[in-house]
């Protein structure tokens, strides 16, 4: 359902237009942009890059569900750079989430992130003035590196990027949410407990200030990003 809301360049064919939104395909490890889908779980949008739009939804966590199909898992050390890049410039003004989740034993490639096991690692968020701006950092970047925290527990993990776009986040389930989950493979991790945990989906109802927002008009005075505090370890 591309919906007209995002067709604001109706003179494109179709082609150019089903091939515009993004994904997040590659994983950046120990300094490498690793192939598409290689340490990433394809998406079910892989060839439409169509977002997701129910934060309720299963989809909503890995975006998998009609895919399903086994990934690799890069090994990298706490403490070092890992990041996200997308198929193309992140054009929809927006912010970034990062999300972290432990499998509970060596089997991340087969685990589902069920439960409250998520916590967040990095975000981007906007930036506001009080009302005359908003700004969003993220905005066109090529992809999102950040540090893995050192007092990361070594283990398994997957590790869930979403970018929430909201250039017609002004109704309801307007927002839309562009995301993967990589798999990764912690090695030289510390004793930290991450946290605060939640279950995606359940962390966001749609209803989220930094969700439902008109970021046009009146110009926001603030931005609440959505979801738990960051853990920095
Ligand atoms: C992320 O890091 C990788 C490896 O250093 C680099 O190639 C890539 O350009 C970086 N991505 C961004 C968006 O800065
Ligand atoms: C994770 O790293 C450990 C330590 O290097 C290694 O023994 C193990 O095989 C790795 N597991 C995966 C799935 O890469
Ligand atoms: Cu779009």
């Amino acid at each position: 359902m591309f919906s007209s809301k995002c067709l604001s360049v109706t003179l494109l064919s179709l082609a150019t237009f089903v091939s515009s939104h993004y994904t997040f395909p590659n994983l950046v490890a120990n300094g490498v942009t690793t192939a598409d889908w290689l340490d990433v779980r394809q998406t079910d949008n892989y060839d439409s890059n169509a977002p997701v739009t129910d934060v309720t939804s299963a989809d909503f966590r890995c975006y998998n569900t009609a895919l399903n199909l086994p990934a690799q898992t890069a090994t990298v050390a706490a403490g070092s750079s890992i990041g996200f890049m997308a198929n193309g410039p992140v054009y929809h003004p927006g912010v970034v989430n990062v999300y972290m989740a432990k499998a509970p034993s060596s089997n991340v490639a087969t685990w589902d992130g069920d439960g409250a096991v998520w916590f967040k690692v990095f975000e981007i968020s906007a930036v506001t003035d009080g009302g005359s701006s908003i700004s969003f950092p993220a905005l066109n970047a090529l992809g999102y590196n950040f540090t893995l925290p050192e007092a990361l527990p070594s283990g398994q993990y997957l590790v869930r990027i979403e970018q929430i776009a909201l250039h017609v986040a002004s109704t309801f389930g307007g927002a839309q949410f562009y995301l993967s989950c990589g798999q990764i493979n912690v090695t030289g991790g510390g004793n930290g407990t991450p946290g605060p945990l939640v279950s995606i989906p359940g962390v966001y109802t749609g209803n989220e200030p930094g969700i439902l927002i008109n970021i046009y008009y009146p110009v926001p005075a603030t931005y609440v990003q959505p979801g738990p505090a960051v853990w920095s370890g």
